[in-house]
C-alpha cells in the first residue's frame, strides 16, 4: 500500500517503518497515526515480517502530537473523539516485537510513541522530553504513565512539570533506552538487533513479550504465574527440543515456530 506521511520497507524478515514529515520534524497528525496503525497492523499480519523497526529521521524520531492539527480543538471534540485513545491502542495490540530506533527530537507524542516500543535505541544525538505543559496541556498519550514506570517519580515529575529534555545519555542512565549508539550507526544497530530476534522461535518471541508486558499491568505474582505457565508451555514446542538439543549437540538451532 503507499502512504503519504510513512515509509514502509520489508527487509527480509523486518519491516522497517519510517516517520515522514520532515517539514514537520514528523509531527504526528492524523493522516500521520492513521498510516502507522495500518502499517503496523499489517507488519504484524504478514507471516514474512518476524520483527518492526520503527523510525524517524536524523533530526527527529516526532517532535509531538501536530500542534498546528490540535490548536483548534474544543474540549467536547477531544472527549468525544477520544483524541489518540484508538491510535495509542492500535500499537498497544501488535504482538511482534517493535524496536524504536530514535535520532534527535521524542518530544510529547514522539517520546510517548517511543515508550510504546518494545525497546528505544538511542543515538546520541537523541533529546527526549514532555514538553506539552509549555502548551498549556499534558501528556495524553502515556506519557505520565510509561515515563514514570520507565525513569522512576522525581525525574518524571521534573520533565513533565519543567518541559526540561533529557539527552541520550541522561535517557541510557536513567533507563529509557537500552543503549546509545554514534548517530551514524543508529540504523545498522537497530536492523541488526531485529535481525537477531528473527532468528529466534517466534513462539518464544511473542510469549517473552507478553510476559514482561504483564510486568506493568499486574500485581508480581500473577506476572510470575503468568511467566511460569508461558515456560511451561514452551515446553510443547518443537523448538524447544531443537533449541536444547542443538545446544547440546554443540550446533546452531534451526527454528521453525511449531
Ligand atoms: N507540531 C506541528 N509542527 C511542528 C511541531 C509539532 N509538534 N514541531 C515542529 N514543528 C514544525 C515547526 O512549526 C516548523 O515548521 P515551519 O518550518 O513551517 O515553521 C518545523 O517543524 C521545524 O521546526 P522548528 O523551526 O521549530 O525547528 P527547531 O529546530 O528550531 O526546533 C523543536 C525544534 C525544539 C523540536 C521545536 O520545533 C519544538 O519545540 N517543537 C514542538 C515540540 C512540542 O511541544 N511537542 C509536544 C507537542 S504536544 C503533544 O505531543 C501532545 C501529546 C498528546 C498525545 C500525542 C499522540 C500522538
Amino acid at each position: 500500500m503507499a502512504y503519504k506521511t510513512i515509509i514502509v520497507e520489508i527487509d527480509e524478515h523486518v519491516a522497517l517503518i519510517k516517520l515522514n514529515r520532515p517539514d514537520a520534524l514528523n509531527a504526528l497528525n492524523s493522516a500521520l497515526l492513521g498510516e502507522l496503525g495500518q502499517a503496523l497492523r499489517e507488519a504484524d499480519a504478514n507471516e514474512k515480517v518476524r520483527c518492526i523497526v520503527l523510525t524517524g529521521s536524523e533530526k527527529a524520531f516526532a517532535a509531538g502530537a501536530d500542534i498546528t492539527e490540535m490548536a483548534d480543538k474544543s474540549f467536547v471534540e477531544a472527549f468525544l473523539g477520544d483524541l489518540f485513545a484508538r491510535e495509542a491502542e492500535a500499537i498497544e495490540r501488535i504482538r511482534k516485537p517493535i524496536i524504536a530506533a530514535v535520532s534527535g527530537y521524542a518530544l510529547g507524542g514522539g517520546c510517548e510513541l517511543a515508550m510504546m516500543c518494545d525497546f528505544i535505541i538511542a543515538s546520541d544525538t537523541a533529546k527526549f522530553g514532555q514538553p506539552e505543559i509549555n502548551l498549556g496541556v499534558m501528556a495524553g498519550m502515556g506519557g505520565s504513565q510509561r515515563l514514570t514506570r520507565l525513569v522512576g517519580k522525581s525525574k518524571s515529575m521534573e520533565m513533565h512539570l519543567t518541559g526540561r529534555f533529557m539527552d541520550a545519555q541522561e535517557a541510557e542512565r536513567s533507563g529509557l533506552v537500552s543503549r546509545v549508539v554514534p548517530a551514524k550507526k543508529l540504523m545498522e544497530e537497530a536492523m541488526g538487533a531485529a535481525e537477531k530476534i528473527t532468528e529466534k522461535s517466534q513462539l518464544s518471541v511473542v510469549a517473552i513479550k507478553e510476559a514482561v508486558n504483564r510486568s506493568y499491568e499486574t500485581t508480581l505474582s500473577e506476572g510470575l504465574l503468568q511467566e511460569r505457565r508461558l515456560f511451561h508451555a514452551l515446553f510443547a514446542t518443537e523448538d524447544q527440543k531443537e533449541g536444547m538439543s542443538a545446544f547440546v549437540d554443540k550446533r546452531e538451532a534451526q527454528f521453525r515456530d511449531k
